[in-house]
């Protein structure tokens, strides 16, 4: 390359420049000229005598490759727009869109040297496009390939917001906004009644919906019925009954309540106690209820209480408001000395002993 002025630069072999301005033909000329030549040239002597070269820029031998076009940025310069596929500083790399890597209409954005991401048409989804998604309500059809209706569409003149029956059997829909012939039959997602046991079928974005489901019945099509002793409501060994609605508990023996969460203490009724304290039936007494006016329950609960957290499954309440129970707390002969009517008895028919009587409770 010549050591000429940027704009006089030129291919001659022996490094001569542009003689600008040079004369040539009558005319004169201050660039170079396509006239006479099928490229751009100039004249190396102020008045040509025959002495010529090409001119050259940045852009002469097209330094853009792969279709890439050259502009001249500076005196040594220049810059390409590269055509689709191609990128760097002369187009000289292949972009990973090349191969168009997005299907289905996606569009490709180059990431990187070697990846890129596609944004996909609203039909489709998947880092290629290359999943179809489910067609919108309203727009499914039978379709193998799962398109979705289009619509508006036109067909025969006419203009179709919905599926139609026109010239078929059957509600149907085109595929392309002007009917090219592309069409299916439109799917009703409730059609088949999908929906059991009286739950209504709504239609919605991922197809239909039967929410919601009757008491007892569950699952998508509301056809599971409900377990509702799955989560073991029944405690304290209680054996759970499943029902069309909710559940019932059959308790063990002792306990009660909904859940047989409830300790079951049943009245046994008032007995007699011995006066020799060794040889009493209730011998121990594990609490005394204190407290001013005291009635049988207040005395009873205190009772339960203490003998729960204690684990006795039988006790007696005697003297009013003194809790005993047997050597080891289980069932007894606590009627030995036979029935005793020195008892008081609540309309509930709980009871406390009086002096020398037991009014007994037990959960056995
Ligand atoms: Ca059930």
């Amino acid at each position: 390359m010549s050591e000429c002025d940027p704009d006089k630069k030129t291919d001659d072999s022996q490094g001569r420049c542009c003689a600008f301005p040079f004369e040539y033909g009558g005319r004169t000329y201050d660039s170079c000229t396509k006239v006479a030549h099928s490229r751009l040239w100039c004249s190396l002597n102020k008045v040509y005598k025959g002495q010529w070269a090409n001119c050259v820029n940045p852009c002469t031998n097209n330094p853009c490759q792969n279709g890439g076009v050259c502009t001249v940025t500076g005196d040594d310069s220049y810059s390409c727009k590269c055509a689709d596929g191609y990128y760097g500083h002369s187009c000289e790399k292949v972009s990973p869109c090349k191969s168009l890597p997005c299907k289905n209409g996606g569009t490709c954005t180059m990431t990187g040297p070697d990846s890129f991401s596609c944004t996909c048409t609203e039909e489709f989804e998947g880092d290629t496009c290359e999943k179809r998604l489910p067609c919108p309500p309203g727009k499914k059809t039978d379709d193998a390939k799962g398109r979705c209706c289009v619509f508006p569409f036109e067909y025969g003149g006419k203009t179709y917001n919905s599926c139609t029956k026109v010239a078929h059997s059957r509600l149907w829909c085109s595929f392309d906004k002007v009917y090219k012939g592309q069409w299916a039959n439109c799917v009703d997602e409730c059609a088949s009644s999908p929906c059991k046991n009286g739950a209504s079928c709504k239609i919605t974005q991922d197809g239909y919906s039967c929410q919601p489901c009757p008491a007892g019945w569950g699952g998508k099509n509301c056809d599971k019925d409900i377990d509702y002793c799955q989560s073991s409501p029944c405690k304290n060994g209680g054996q759970c009954v499943d029902q069309s609605q909710g559940y019932i508990c059959n308790c063990m023996d002792g306990y009660r309540g909904e859940n047989c969460e409830e300790v079951d203490w049943k009245s046994a009724g008032c007995f007699k106690e011995h006066k020799r304290k060794t040889t009493r039936a209730l011998r121990y007494k594990f609490a005394t209820v204190r407290g001013k006016k005291l009635n049988i329950d207040d005395v009873l609960d205190k009772c339960k209480v203490a003998a729960e957290k204690k684990g006795f499954k039988i006790f007696g309440i005697r003297s009013r408001n003194r809790c005993f129970t047997t050597s080891d707390g289980k069932v007894q002969d606590f009627d030995k000395y036979g029935v005793s009517s020195k008892c008081e008895i609540n309309d509930n028919g709980h009871g406390v002993g009086m002096k020398l009587a037991n009014f007994v409770y037990t959960r056995l």
